[in-house]
């Protein structure tokens, strides 16, 4: 039933994976897309993540930084799936204790992780409890004990006694008759005189849990040495490919948990019973550190983390969604000697924001500009966002930067909608060949408005001024688009058709950075308003934000962060003033330390 299950260090080494029979798809694809989509990006509030037709629940265990991960086919309902991946981790958790304690990237590769037979029994015990389970509610109501039952006690009640449970208050005497009473079905077997067949089962399973306690708890074990990537990813196919692209991924995180092993390490070595300092770091442990965090004792920092990201105008959403994430990564983390929980919690949260403003892609517009300029075409970007959120404005600075920077620009005025609107960019094409005379560019203006006046049709617009830029040989077409509430059914169409239609390079979106949680609903009804209205397969969504107003904010940054989480893509300007020079690339450490400012 289950697709893949693979356990995996954070620092990139995979100890031990599993493939279903008959799975053939490689598992390598679905994992990194959750590491990329999800760990890597701070999103890991929530435990599972679909990937084409696949399932993939996770689970982080913090205390050993390990990541669990099992997939299997989205159409499946697994419903023991959850508790299987907790039982697989403390079952992994404690017969590799020892092992894994030895942190360290050579240490693991060292180790051998022979999980196969364990995980097996823990799969069999999920499916066949999930098989009782369903069968359970599939039995007649004449097969059940509650309708003998009922009979019984119907006769039994008509003699005036009633039969009390074995140790009730008024039965004393089956208690004194104890285990030998032949009323009950009591069993005699080896060891086991008196013991209902439920009991008898019960104390098997313990005498069962035990030996197998025992038997892991044996050190060291001596294991037939393996050859390293075979038993890593011994499952046929490329296995030296698909472990390095796994581990490059995972490299990233890597990095970011450098810090943690050193604290965690101090941390381990005073836990050690052996040695000279055992004793002394023993005690120090129960007094300044090594505490493993729970969410309880994350939960009133969190609230304030919350509330604190809330004030600095993050949306409500993002801010809860931020801190769960955060709780997640932190839980069952050991913390390091003379630190406290709120400054643990505060790094994390530092960590992941920093994290979430890092652009995932690569934006290089003039590096782009060349490559179309090379394909003899005009690279076109399109703007959009809600009313007076400074479109035009960036529009224009935006002109300005490309022309600094030696490409020619085409203004396409497709807000054929508000009154003045043409006329604004007119107004700015002016002035920019102020600033740039055509008679420095050979006699060429560098920048031109493509414009029909009013009440015309956006889109058609749009194509005939790429079609005139690709002629005019212009680099750049930079489409103006009317404001639009993003309830607005008839506009947000309007807009998903020019960019369907019209397949620009980029498409900005351009939002205040004084918004807050208005933020959300704008970017999530953009979006979805352009997948709507898409004729492809893979629609073009938001590529890019521009980020305006930033100088009128102070410290209340939180716009950047509800933007970015929900679009997962970057901000590629920030608007920071009126003139053409106020734009700017975004920073992404000094929004984070303007935003845990208290
Ligand atoms: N302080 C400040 N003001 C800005 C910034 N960007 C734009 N503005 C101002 O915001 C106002 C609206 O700008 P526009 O460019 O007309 O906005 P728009 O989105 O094109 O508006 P519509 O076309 O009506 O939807 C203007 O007064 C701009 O000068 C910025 O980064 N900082
Ligand atoms: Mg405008």
């Amino acid at each position: 039933m289950l697709d893949f299950f693979t356990i995996f260090s954070k620092g990139g080494i995979v100890l031990w994976c599993f493939q279903g029979a008959g799975v053939t798809e490689s598992f390598t694809g679905p994992v990194n897309a959750l590491i990329r989509s999800v760990i890597l990006q701070e999103r890991s509030g929530n435990n599972s993540y679909t990937h084409e037709a696949l399932s993939l629940k996770y689970k982080l265990d913090n205390e050993f930084e390990l990541i669990f991960v099992v997939g299997f086919q989205k159409i499946l309902t697994l419903t023991y799936v959850d508790k299987f991946i907790d039982d697989i981790q403390l079952h992994f958790r404690d017969r590799y204790k020892n092992d894994l304690e030895q942190k360290g990237a050579l240490k693991l590769i060292q180790n051998n992780f022979d999980f196969d037979d364990d995980f097996k029994m823990l799969l069999r015990e999920a499916e066949e409890s999930s098989k009782a389970r369903s069968h359970a509610t599939m039995r007649t109501f004449k097969e059940s004990e509650k309708s003998q039952k009922t009979v019984k006690s119907m006769i039994e009640t008509k003699g005036g006694e009633k039969v009390k449970e074995p140790g009730g208050k008024k039965n004393k005497n089956t208690k004194k008759e104890g285990k030998s009473s032949s009323s009950g079905p009591k069993v005699v077997e080896n060891g086991n005189q008196g013991l209902t067949p439920e009991e008898i089962i019960q104390k098997k399973r313990e005498e069962f849990i035990l030996k197998r306690t025992m038997v892991h708890s044996k050190s060291p074990k001596p294991q037939k040495p393996k050859e390293k990537q075979m038993r890593v990813w011994d499952m046929g196919g490329s296995s030296t490919k698909e472990y390095a692209i796994v581990t490059k991924n995972l490299a990233c995180l890597a990095l970011r948990f450098t810090m943690n092993h050193c604290l965690a390490l101090f941390v381990d070595f005073s836990s050690k019973k052996a040695g000279g300092f055992g004793g002394m770091f023993g005690m120090l442990k129960g007094l300044v550190g090594s505490k493993s965090l729970t969410r309880e004792d994350m939960e009133s920092v969190l609230e304030k983390m919350r509330e604190h990201l809330i004030a600095k105008n993050v949306a409500a959403d993002i801010s809860s969604q931020l801190c769960d994430s955060v709780a997640k990564k932190l839980e069952g983390k050991v913390m390091g000697t003379f630190t406290t929980v709120a400054s643990t919690v505060k790094q994390a949260l530092q960590d992941s924001l920093v994290q979430i403003l890092q652009p995932k892609r690569r934006v290089d517009i003039l590096r782009d500009v060349m490559e179309a300029q090379s394909q003899r075409r005009p690279f076109v970007i399109t703007f959009c966002g809600v009313n007076g959120v400074g479109k035009s404005t960036n529009l224009a600075k935006i002109s300005f930067w490309l022309i600094e920077n030696g490409f020619t620009v085409l203004i396409a005025a497709c807000d054929t909608f508000r009154a003045g609107a043409v006329e604004q960019l007119r107004t700015h094409q002016r002035r920019l060949n102020s600033l740039h005379p055509p008679q420095q560019h050979g006699g060429r203006p560098v920048v031109q408005l493509y414009e029909k006046g009013y009440g015309k049709d956006a889109a058609g617009i749009a194509m005939e001024a790429i079609a005139y830029a690709r002629n005019q040989a212009f680099d750049v077409v930079l489409v103006d688009t009317a404001g639009r509430m993003q309830d607005n059914a008839p506009l947000m169409t309007a807009l998903a058709k020019l960019i369907a239609v019209n397949m620009p390079d980029l498409v900005l979106f351009v939002g205040e950075a004084l918004v807050g949680n208005e933020a959300v609903d704008q970017l999530v009804k953009f979006n979805q308003a352009l997948a709507d209205h898409s004729m492809s397969d893979k629609p073009r969504l938001i590529d890019g934000i521009v980020l305006t107003k930033f100088d009128t904010i102070d410290d209340k940054v939180g716009a950047a962060i509800s933007m970015t989480y929900i679009t997962g893509q970057p901000i590629v300007f920030v608007g920071t003033g009126q003139t053409y020079n106020d734009l700017r690339s975004l920073n992404a450490r000094a929004v984070v330390s303007a935003l845990m400012k208290a």
